[in-house]
């Protein structure tokens, strides 16, 4: 059994998809097994990102995740992580299919309402972060 980390990022959050978002999880079959909503400080976004500091979006990325609340989710299930980065779709929305997390809500590369670890590593390291109690 494979566990997930999940972000819903404040573009989601403000306009009120966080149960939304949730029950597509849910729905498709996966346990979520634990939930908290907060408010990023600046160390936890610098260490969520640190793989990307240095790129051009990196400040931005660590100003959006800061600048309000977020739903930290640990998602579990078989083969969860490659399921839940398809159920989100691709970074950008342009990309993105319109069956996706992201084809129907992303506003942008930023703005795109969620996030999912892509790795069984990525996943402990970042579980560790928002769920350091876990
Ligand atoms: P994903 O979240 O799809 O795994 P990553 O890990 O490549 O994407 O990038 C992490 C986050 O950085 C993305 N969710 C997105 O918000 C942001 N990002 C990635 N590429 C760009 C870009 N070219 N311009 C602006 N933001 C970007």
């Amino acid at each position: 059994m494979e566990r997930t980390l999940v972000l819903i990022k404040p573009d989601a959050m403000e306009r009120k998809l966080m149960g939304e978002i949730i029950s597509i999880y849910e729905k498709k079959g996966f346990h979520i097994s634990a939930l908290k909503i907060v408010k990023p400080t600046k160390e936890m976004a610098e260490e969520h990102y640190a793989e990307h500091k240095g790129k051009p979006f990196y400040e931005n990325l660590v100003s959006f995740i800061t600048k309000g609340e977020v739903c930290a989710l640990v998602i579990e299930g078989e083969n969860v992580i490659e399921a839940v980065r398809k159920i989100n779709g691709a970074t950008d929305p342009l990309n993105a299919e319109p069956g996706t997390i992201r084809g129907r809500y992303a506003l942008s590369k930023s703005e795109n309402a969620v996030h999912a670890s892509d790795s069984i590593e990525s996943a402990e390291r970042e579980i560790k972060i928002w769920f350091p109690e876990l």
